[in-house]
């Protein structure tokens, strides 16, 4: 039998965003429910466990701030942290907390209609009903995994794993023949420790990828002091860089620098910076000549470290760096060297078939036992999209986004009156720290809550001159700088049929800005108990 009950806020997600709303609403003095598919927290973090999962962003910075003794106490073990701690962390959050009873696990969400006679939502999932004020999406930006159509993959016996939905038991790539789709950074990740034991491992690549070492290792304990003694500050300082993390940001210009002195600043870069190596020069991704001293350096470097000059040369690619996601590896293209590897560009030799055993290429049949997806994610819109959301005069958010994601500062949708979403489309999101961003939103949101309470208000939603004109804002800001120049999940061209719209926002000091300048106004481009 269906139950139903009543909620202040339904939170739909239990990762870093759902955990952090759930905590300001009890605090706060909201009833609320969060609902989450997986069986446990930690969302990305508790999906995407395949063999070498690891954040690019250093772990002191990839944290939460709003509690100053966590953020003390919790001692992250290395410089960038393994998919394993993050999801012990998000564990130790929950339970620190006391936030596990308010989360449902194991449950997905089907659908979220808004009824425009109440002015309430009644959000659906397989066995109940909750009526809510107010819908929190905090569904994640890379949730909802890409599993494309191959010919013949239903005919494959042996097993087909995805890395955004690796299996939580372990995986023994022993004396198999591994083949793995893709080469984005769940792969370049994953690769070099598959290869380790996999009797073969076939690569298929349809994009070479630029990567940087990670030169991860131990935290450096007088790091962790430092930071940790100015922690706030620190906070503060990064979040007025560009992207929000420290290191990425540089006035100079590699355009105006001589030729040796950005080899070696690069070099510098290339030898701890990670996803900052893009930080090395102001220009990089402003100034195509800019960007190419940068892809060049990295393609030498790539012709450096691969033995055989064919492979050395379909793994460099010609792409603007940076314009798809930067990848971050420990021993990538080193692992080409490794007898049992094999790359296979399929973009000369297309991939025609899989049969019950085999990939099969124009040219080439791959023995397969397992079959790797590393294909990535319908990003930014594709967990929003998969659920049936109904808003104002029956419209549906699928209908309304097919032509392109549109909304108000990412936080709001006309035509979806109080349904919020956490880091959504036309946020920095992707393109910032996505913690600091995080909250950020989930602070805004509650701020928000608040101030309709204490005025009387039940009913917020955003207009569509104010998304239109943003949304116009968030192009033209992509179209100033060359993240616009490739094909890549950032603006949809990485799935078929999918509209190519630039989502994320890039700038995390104005957005910011411009948040808090909207919540000041009381809510300027946002309407308030709009009749029907
Ligand atoms: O996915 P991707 P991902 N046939 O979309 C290829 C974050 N992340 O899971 O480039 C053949 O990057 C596709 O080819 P192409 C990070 O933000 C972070 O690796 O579209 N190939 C591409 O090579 C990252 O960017 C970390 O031509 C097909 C690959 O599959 C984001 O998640 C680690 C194909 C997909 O790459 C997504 O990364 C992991 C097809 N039909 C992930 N369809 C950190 O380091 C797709 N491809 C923190």
């Amino acid at each position: 039998m269906i139950k139903s009950r009543e909620v202040d806020v339904v939170v739909v997600g239990a990762g870093f965003a759902g955990i952090y709303m759930l905590y300001k609403l009890k605090k706060l003095g909201f009833s609320s429910r969060v609902i989450e598919r997986g069986d446990g927290v930690g969302g990305t973090w508790h999906w995407n466990r395949y063999p070498g999962a690891r954040c690019d962003i250093p772990s002191l910075q990839y944290s939460y701030q709003f509690d100053d003794d966590l953020q003390q106490e919790w001692e992250w073990e290395e410089k960038y942290s393994s998919q394993k701690q993050i999801l012990e962390y998000a564990n130790h959050v929950v339970d620190r907390f006391d936030l596990r009873n308010d989360i449902t696990f194991n449950t997905e969400v089907q659908s979220a209609t808004f009824n425009e006679e109440h002015g309430k939502w009644t959000v659906k999932t397989s066995d109940e009903e909750i009526v809510c004020s107010q819908c929190v999406m905090a569904t994640g930006c890379l949730s909802q995994v890409n599993e494309p159509n191959i010919p013949g993959i239903e005919n494959f016996k042996g097993e087909i794993l995805h890395t955004g939905k690796w299996p939580h038991s372990n995986v023994n790539f022993e004396g198999k023949n591994v083949s793995i789709i893709g080469t984005g950074s769940s792969s370049i990740q994953s690769i070099p420790i598959i290869a380790e034991t996999a009797k073969n491992l076939a690569v298929f690549q349809r994009t070479a990828n630029y990567s940087i070492p990670s030169n991860n290792g131990p935290m450096d304990p007088d790091e962790e002091v430092e930071i940790k003694s100015r922690y706030k500050e620190f906070r503060e300082e990064n979040w007025q860089n560009g992207f929000g993390i420290a290191g990425l940001e540089n006035e100079l210009l590699a355009t105006e620098a001589p030729e040796e002195e950005t080899k070696k600043i690069f070099s510098e870069h290339w030898d701890k910076s990670g996803l900052g190596f893009l930080g090395a020069y102001a220009d990089l991704m402003l100034d195509p000549n800019a960007n190419e001293i940068a892809a060049s350096f990295v393609r030498d470097k790539i012709k450096e470290l691969v033995d055989n000059p064919e492979t050395a040369n379909d793994l460099c690619p010609d792409h603007t760096i940076g314009c798809k996601r930067l990848c971050v590896d420990t021993g990538y293209y080193e692992t080409f060297n490794k007898p049992n590897v094999s790359l296979i560009n399929i973009k000369r030799d297309p991939i025609l078939d899989i049969t019950e055993n085999s990939v099969k290429t124009q040219t080439n049949e791959f023995e397969t036992d397992m079959l790797i997806l590393a294909t990535g994610f319908d990003a930014m819109t594709g967990a929003l999209t998969n659920i049936d959301i109904t808003g104002r005069n029956g419209q549906k958010l699928s209908e309304i986004w097919a032509n392109g994601a549109k909304s108000y500062l990412g936080l709001g949708i006309a035509g979806f009156p109080n349904l919020f979403m956490v880091t959504g489309p036309g946020s920095p999101s992707v393109l910032s720290n996505m913690l600091p961003s995080i909250e950020q939103h989930v602070e805004w949101i509650s701020d928000c809550l608040v101030w309709m309470r204490e005025n009387n208000k039940s009913i917020i939603e955003s207009t569509e001159s104010a998304e239109e004109e943003w949304m116009k804002h968030v192009k033209e800001t992509s179209e100033l700088t060359l993240y616009t120049t490739c094909n890549s999940w950032y603006n949809g061209s990485n799935l078929d049929g999918k509209s190519k719209t630039f989502l994320p926002y890039i700038g995390v000091p104005p957005y910011a800005e411009k948040c808090e300048e909207v919540s000041k106004t009381n809510y300027q481009g946002f309407i308030f108990d709009k009749s029907n």
